[in-house]
């Protein structure tokens, strides 16, 4: 699937704004045909953001099941003979679209586009009804899942991550036009050899017998650097400017599709970035040379808006990325939106990305989230129902990303259950499909504290580990010595494993403006002096190739008592001012001051 573009075939026009909105908690909607009409009793509804914090009802914000969003268009006069698509950068957790009467799209999961043809459901130059049915409910087979409880005061949706269920239609919405011969899809992989770069592609047409594929490759001053024709081949870029961390260099690769008669029936770009990306014993190395991950796992979190995109907080936080000296951050716990992609690829800035695969782990939620009696992988719970889910969401990860020259590793997973044979028997075949979709990325998956060496049984079938420790924090809380010998001896067995290690969380929850001269817990103080135990004992172990703290920024989460007003690990504030620990990461991270 490709992103919606204006090129010299392709237009494509926004259905963001007010929305009508109404909450269905009957579930009645479908069956009496709200698509059909003007959506009665509806309140109206930014798009995109999430819904839930952008009202004064409680019922609103904790609201799940059913949920209405309609708007009305004009499609565009021009567009007559068109292929008219309507397209969803996501909707969360899952929704079903029609356009005037006509359904024309499902989709399950929250975080990854999805797209319809409805040339035959509208005119240009008249106007089209749309509705959509977006459901935010948990269940077992859902990535990430949740499990709705009977209590006595009602129906309560519990969930084993640890961040608001914020929900809604949460990016941008489109409907474009293409001819009717067009392009669904582009592949890149890039290369080096010597000071020379490759560009191999691939590409997928329909509706285009007969017409022929000519890509043309021009470096960013716009000169034109290769060209071929055919559908798949390889470019040879001489003298190329590598895309590398810090330096977003990206190509123009443009795809076109022209006819019989010599005419341009589409065009579509897509940006490369010539560069590797290889796993080498315990080193992590792009474009060959060895890469030390400093940054954050970070989350779409916005005050007000949740995890609705915004272009302003973008640019704020890549701001915020480069006044501190961080070189990467980890997509935790879900596919960002692809303008974070895209701006990552332009900055240079290196992305882990990762599913929506979190909270597959009960012993989390008895261990540190309060007491839940299930088990994770059983024919009753997470099983293989779920995991077809989940190998879903790893190909409509991969799908979506793939030519991203940021992205260079995949996350599966987030802190899953992984020291039992259920979790192999669940993990083996999704890092095998991994593969298999992407052969030229490394793949692994975020090992909980629970899981801890040598009792992991998934990390075996990563190319990375990736390890989540609050040594000093959820253990050893306050007591940095005993917490700094036990971390450093966990970190020594994994380092005998041979493999990268990436500590994609260590994090103290800071209360801004709270300050302890013996620096306890809570105050700005013991963050800074919990992230340097944590830096001492990084650097004594040579496999450690990355550091990225938890979190970047405070963020939203569910009630309760480890919560003061959310998750407030964040080295900056919700509002993304820097706490004592930005200082303090500044001067370790940025070696030009
Ligand atoms: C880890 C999770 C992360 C949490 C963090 C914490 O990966 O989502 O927010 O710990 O407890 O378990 O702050």
């Amino acid at each position: 699937m490709l992103r919606p573009q204006d090129t010299a075939t392709r237009e494509r026009k926004p259905l963001t704004g007010l929305w009508r909105f109404r909450l269905d908690p009957a579930g009645e909607g479908r069956s009496a045909e709200w698509f059909k009409r003007p959506l009665a009793g509806a309140a109206e509804m930014a798009v995109p953001a999430s819904f839930n914090d952008l009202t004064a009802d409680p019922a609103v914000h904790d609201y799940f099941g059913d949920l209405w969003y309609q708007t009305t268009m004009r499609v565009p006069r021009g567009w007559n003979g068109q292929r008219i698509v309507l397209h969803f950068e996501s909707a969360t957790h899952r929704a079903t679209a029609w356009v005037n009467d006509a359904e024309v799209v499902s989709h399950e999961g929250g975080y990854t586009p999805f797209e319809a043809e409805v040339t035959e459901h509208v005119r240009a130059g008249d106007e089209a009804r749309i509705t959509v049915l977006v459901n935010n409910t948990l269940n077992w087979h859902s990535i990430p899942p949740g499990v709705i409880e009977d209590t006595p005061d009602g129906k309560r949706q519990v969930y084993w991550h640890d961040f608001f269920n914020y929900a809604g239609i949460h990016r941008p919405v489109w409907l474009y036009a293409t001819g009717s011969a067009h392009l669904t899809d582009i592949t890149v992989v890039t290369g080096l050899d010597g000071s020379d770069g490759t560009v191999g592609y691939t590409t997928e047409t329909s509706g285009a017998e007969g017409a022929e594929v000519r890509v043309v490759l021009r470096d960013a001053e716009g000169t034109e650097v290769a060209r071929a024709t055919g559908g798949s081949g390889e470019l040879t870029v001489q003298d190329v400017h590598r895309w590398a961390p810090g330096d977003g260099y990206l190509y123009d690769f443009e795809v076109q599709l022209v006819g019989d008669g010599g005419d341009l029936l589409d065009s579509y770009h897509q940006g490369v970035g010539v560069r590797t990306v290889a796993v080498d014993g315990t080193r992590f190395l792009i474009n060959g040379e060895p890469f030390y991950f400093t940054g954050f796992g970070k989350h779409e979190d916005i005050a007000v808006i949740g995890k609705g995109h915004s272009d302003a907080f973008l640019l704020r936080d890549f701001e915020l990325l480069k006044w501190i000296g961080a070189n990467s951050f980890r997509t935790s716990h879900y596919p960002y939106a692809e303008a974070v992609l895209d701006y990552a690829d332009r900055q240079g800035i290196v992305v882990i990305d990762e599913t929506a695969a979190v909270g597959l782990n009960m012993g989390i939620g008895g261990g540190i989230f309060g007491g839940q009696g299930y088990t994770t992988f059983s024919p009753e719970t997470v099983n293989d129902q779920s995991r077809e889910v989940h190998a879903q969401a790893i190909r409509e990860l991969v799908a979506r990303d793939k030519n991203h020259p940021s992205v260079v590793l995949w996350s599966i997973a987030n802190e899953p259950e992984s020291d039992t044979e259920g979790a192999e028997r669940y993990f083996k075949p999704l890092f095998d499909l991994t593969r298999q979709l992407d052969p030229t990325r490394p793949v692994g998956f975020v090992n909980v504290l629970l899981a801890p060496y040598p009792t992991c049984r998934v990390s075996q079938f990563g190319d990375v580990l990736m390890l989540n420790r609050y040594y000093g924090w959820y253990v050893h809380t306050g007591d940095l010595e005993a917490a700094e010998r036990a971390w450093e001896e966990e970190l020594k067995g994994w380092a005998s494993e041979g493999k990268p290690i990436i500590i994609t969380e260590y994090g103290a929850d800071t209360y801004p403006g709270l300050h302890a001269l013996m620096a306890q817990p809570w105050s700005e103080e013991y963050q800074v002096a919990y992230l340097d135990m944590n830096h001492r004992v990084f650097d004594r172990i040579d496999a450690v190739v990355g550091e990225q703290v938890w979190a970047f920024a405070d963020f939203g989460t569910t009630s309760g008592i480890m919560r003061v007003g959310g998750n407030k690990k964040g080295v900056f504030t919700r509002d993304r001012e820097p706490k004592a620990a930005a200082h303090a990461l500044r001067r370790r991270w940025r070696k030009d001051l």
